[in-house]
């Protein structure tokens, strides 16, 4: 009667992106469906943070372009801190331009994201050669791209129809489109994985537009498969405490969709 197929289920399906199957099976092994978004401005603190809350996520979200001390080799000891930890990076770049800009911007500059952050996401806007400029660089060499569908800020544009033109542009390009960014899921094809960010155990906002929903609204009610959680983890006076009780919120959601 359940026609809901579990993390590890989906991992298996023949048509997956190996790096969605890599995340799929992490999520079912570690038991966690939490993505921490270690949104701090010093790469040590992140470093740190990655080394403590690692062993509780399955993927790190980041921003590189706020670190005011970013050096290089911040790519490679990230990259060390997930094989360790066995997690991925995210980082949460939002490309929005041409296909050749794009390029460049995933590849080169200062942060040269590609060489380590597993995947990125983008912009639909510029129309599906955002896609495959950032294609050429990360396919080959096994990167993964999410899609923003949706937003969780208050009167986001990407809504309705413009939702439904991502997830078609994601269909056409899904050798590098593993998922969506999104407040619920988008699609029933279960090789593609939706992230919801503006998570929090209690609902609410920020102030400046962020709107709360909770890890169970968001996982059970609205049938999103990651949560994505920044100050919710990282004010709490314990954070390693607070993380733990996202990854056990969220799994607990998720076994109750399985069992519905
Ligand atoms: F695409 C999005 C979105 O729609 N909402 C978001 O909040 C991305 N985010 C990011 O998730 C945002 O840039 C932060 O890095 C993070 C949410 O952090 P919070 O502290 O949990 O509000």
């Amino acid at each position: 009667k359940n026609i809901e197929l579990s993390y590890a289920d989906r991992a298996k399906l023949p048509n997956v992106h190996p790096l969605a199957s890599k995340l799929l099976r992490t999520m079912e092994e570690k038991r966690s469906n939490l993505c921490v978004s270690a949104d701090v401005t010093s790469s040590e603190e992140l470093l740190r943070l990655a080394d403590s809350l690692g062993p509780s996520v399955c993927l790190l979200k980041t921003h590189v372009d706020i670190l005011q001390d970013y050096t290089a080799a911040f790519g490679q000891k990230l990259q060390a801190l997930a094989e360790k930890h066995n997690f991925l990076i995210f980082e949460d770049r939002k490309f929005a331009d041409i296909g050749n800009t794009v390029k460049h911007q995933y590849e080169g500059g200062l942060y040269q994201i590609s060489s380590w952050s597993h995947i990125v996401n983008a912009h639909a806007v510029p129309g599906p050669g955002v896609v495959k400029g950032l294609s050429a660089v990360g396919k080959p060499l096994g990167r993964g791209c999410l899609l923003i569908a949706q937003m969780s800020s208050q009167g986001s544009l990407a809504t309705g129809e413009y939702t439904q033109a991502v997830l078609k542009m994601a269909e056409e390009q899904s050798d590098f489109v593993i998922g969506f960014i999104c407040g619920s899921k988008i699609t029933k094809r279960p090789e593609f994985i939706h992230m919801t960010p503006g998570v929090q155990l209690q609902a609410g906002g920020d102030g400046l537009g962020q709107q709360y929903t909770t890890p169970e609204e968001v996982l059970y009610n609205r049938g999103s498969d990651v949560i994505i959680v920044g100050r919710g983890i990282l004010e709490a006076p314990d954070r390693l405490k607070a993380a733990e009780l996202y990854r056990k919120s969220g799994w607990e959601s998720y076994t109750k969709r399985l069992c519905r």
